[in-house]
């Protein structure tokens, strides 16, 4: 049932096994293992254990790396941070970063990591040691193999791996130091003449939100943009359907949110397919009285299927993406919700603030022009 290399943390093999990973820790360095790296997921959220994580993180000194549901595991403010990442990152950054974060990696750590969450190993070529911490076993088959797969409690792991770690990684490499400026500025990201600046868009919502306000995103082409360029300082504060990837997730995900974090500021990110699954849910955000900002970029179109059909094939399926036009801020109205059509975006940080001030629900329909070649930078 368990990988080879499994380090039960409670279990009888505990002595063995622990003693098997700090040799091979120790073995690894001497032998030549330059730099470390560590990909979060979020099982790390789950359980709560950030603070764990941080200090085992700062105790290795090593790069950290988080899948979309990962993100707030540690602050993007911190030293440490690099990126969340997924295979959208070269499309969304528009230049090839992909093998740059990785190919400088010898030892990835994986902590309450789960391959379903987008961050793939073929991001980083299936080929590079790996250690796994997490709670349960994901058996990885023929993906990869881990060296050694650390089974138990995240928390308790990583404290005992703190004790028997004298380890420390040497810092960041020249390119991840390059990198790291990259993605602490979300730098350099041109725009196509034609299209929206989506992540001008997504700066102004992290911006608002601050840094414990609630981005929820629905799932297309505006979640990799949403995911990877919004900055997320604390748990919780991105949420998104990885894994399952549903879209129609991100009203009723931004609606809950609030409930339960009325204090709050929460936002919703929308592409109009998906939004318009779980539009009812408008009714829901009045009813309730929740006070919600809703924006839905709206394209007329299926993004991200357009855009796959695009990579496939020269001449996409006409009339299998597009949907609408609808009038979505007339739908918000038309639920009893103030809404607004706002056609230039450079006016969402002053629209945002007023709508901020209503303390209702409210909708933001933006209309967009997505550059669906962008992401043939895919690694
Ligand atoms: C319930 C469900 N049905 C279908 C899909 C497949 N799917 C993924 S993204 C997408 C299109 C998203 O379009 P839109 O909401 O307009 O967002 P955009 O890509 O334009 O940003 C679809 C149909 C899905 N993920 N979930």
């Amino acid at each position: 049932m368990f990988n080879q290399g499994l380090v039960r943390i409670h279990g009888r093999v505990l002595k063995r096994k622990i003693r098997r990973m700090r040799s091979y820790n120790y073995g690894s360095f001497k032998g030549g293992v330059k730099k470390y790296a560590r990909a979060l997921g979020n099982q790390v959220l789950r359980e709560q254990a950030q603070n764990e994580v941080r200090l085992f993180a700062e105790q290795l000194n090593v790069p950290i790396i988080c899948s979309l549901a990962a993100k707030g595991a540690i602050s993007e403010k911190h030293r440490l941070f690099l990126t969340a990442a997924n295979k959208y990152l070269d499309g969304v950054y528009r230049r090839p970063i992909v093998s740059d974060l990785f190919d400088d990696v010898d030892l990835l750590i994986l902590i309450g990591y789960d391959f379903g969450e987008d961050l793939k190993p073929s991001l980083w070529g299936c080929n590079k040691d790996t250690i796994v911490i997490n709670s349960f076993d994901i058996p990885m088959e023929e993906v990869f193999q881990p060296k050694v797969n650390c089974l138990g409690n995240i928390e308790q792991s990583l404290r005992y791996l703190r004790n028997v770690c004298t380890v420390r990684n040497q810092g960041f490499s020249e390119k991840h130091k390059e990198l790291k400026e990259i993605f602490d500025e979300r730098k350099a990201i041109s725009v196509k003449p034609g299209t929206t600046d989506i992540p001008r868009i997504m700066k102004v919502i992290s911006n608002y939100l601050g840094d414990s306000g609630i981005l929820c995103s629905d799932v297309g082409l505006h979640k990799q943009y949403a995911g990877l360029l919004a900055r997320t300082h604390m748990p919780n504060r991105f949420i998104c359907s990885n894994v399952c990837g549903s879209f129609g997730f991100g009203l009723p995900a931004a609606l809950a949110a609030k409930l339960c974090n009325p204090s709050e500021k929460v936002v919703a990110i929308c592409g109009d397919g998906g939004f318009h699954s779980t539009s009812q849910d408008l009714e829901t955000a009045v009813r309730y009285k929740l006070p919600v900002i809703i924006i839905v970029l709206s394209d007329s179109c299926f993004g991200l299927i357009k855009y796959y059909q695009g990579l496939h094939s020269e001449e996409p399926v006409k009339g299998m993406t597009e949907l609408g036009p609808v009038q979505f801020h007339l739908l918000a109205n038309a639920n009893g919700m103030k809404s607004v059509l706002l056609k230039n975006p450079e006016e969402l940080p002053k629209v945002l603030e007023q709508a901020y001030l209503l303390n209702e629900p409210f909708l933001i329909e933006i209309p967009v022009a997505y550059d669906y070649n962008l992401l043939k930078y895919v690694a």
